[in-house]
């Protein structure tokens, strides 16, 4: 029996994107279901009923919610290529640590860079300049997170490069300046076809920021 693989995101999902580009780089072939985030449809809220967010992983069947888990589910369903995780006990645990740290802390500290008031936008922007920096610590001088090959930490950051362009519209900086390891490292990661065939329009993204902000009246 051939598998069936749903996604269901919303365009601009990061989380989404992240599984996107593991699924590609695996060469596993899916249908892209969009959702409207907006209006969510009784599919999706039956399919994640618990955080009743996207992206979810319907495979055969079997639903995976959250992008995390779903990356480590298809790296141990479709282990045959590109493996994002580390063999050796000790290194998937940091793999797994970074990834958490990423969730934990990117996606809010972005967020707090382009809602915030103007006064406030100094320290949000400091803020995810020392996040940057922490993982550029990580980085070193390795080509990948994942060492030679990339690996699960490099998809969980990856898709936040296509808020670059946002983030450095709102906070009026460069963050090549800032933090070039990192930009070194996605410049040479969206090189993959795997990766720049699902990034998203960076200039579609930062249209979308300005028309959320105005819907939550952020000035
Ligand atoms: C985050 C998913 C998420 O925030 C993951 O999958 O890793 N920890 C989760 N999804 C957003 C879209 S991306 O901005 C979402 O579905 N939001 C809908 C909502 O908050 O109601």
């Amino acid at each position: 029996m051939s598998d069936e693989v749903v996604l269901v995101s919303f365009w601009t999902s990061p989380f989404g994107l992240r599984v996107k580009i593991a699924l590609e780089e695996k060469g596993i072939e899916y249908q892209y279901k969009e959702e409207d985030l907006f209006n969510k449809s009784s599919f999706l809220l039956d399919l994640n009923p618990v955080h009743k967010k996207v992206p979810v992983l319907i495979h055969n069947g079997k639903v995976i919610c959250e992008s995390l888990p779903i990356l480590q589910y298809i790296d141990e369903v479709w282990k045959d290529k590109s493996p994002l995780l580390p063999s050796d006990p000790y290194r998937r645990a940091q793999a797994r640590f970074w990834a958490d740290f990423i969730d934990k802390k990117i996606y809010a500290a972005c967020k707090k860079v382009w809602m915030s008031k103007r006064e406030d936008q100094e320290t949000a922007k400091r803020k995810l300049i020392e996040i940057f920096k922490l993982l550029e610590g990580e980085l070193g001088d390795k080509p990948y997170f994942g060492g030679d090959n990339f690996g699960l930490v490099d998809i969980a950051l990856v898709p936040f490069y296509n808020r670059f362009y946002t983030l450095e519209k709102f906070g009026n900086f460069s963050i090549e300046a800032e933090c070039p390891l990192l930009v070194a490292w996605v410049k040479r990661f969206i090189k993959k076809e795997s990766v720049s065939k699902c990034l998203q329009d960076p200039e579609k993204l930062y249209e979308f920021v300005v028309k959320l902000n105005k819907m939550f009246g952020v000035e």
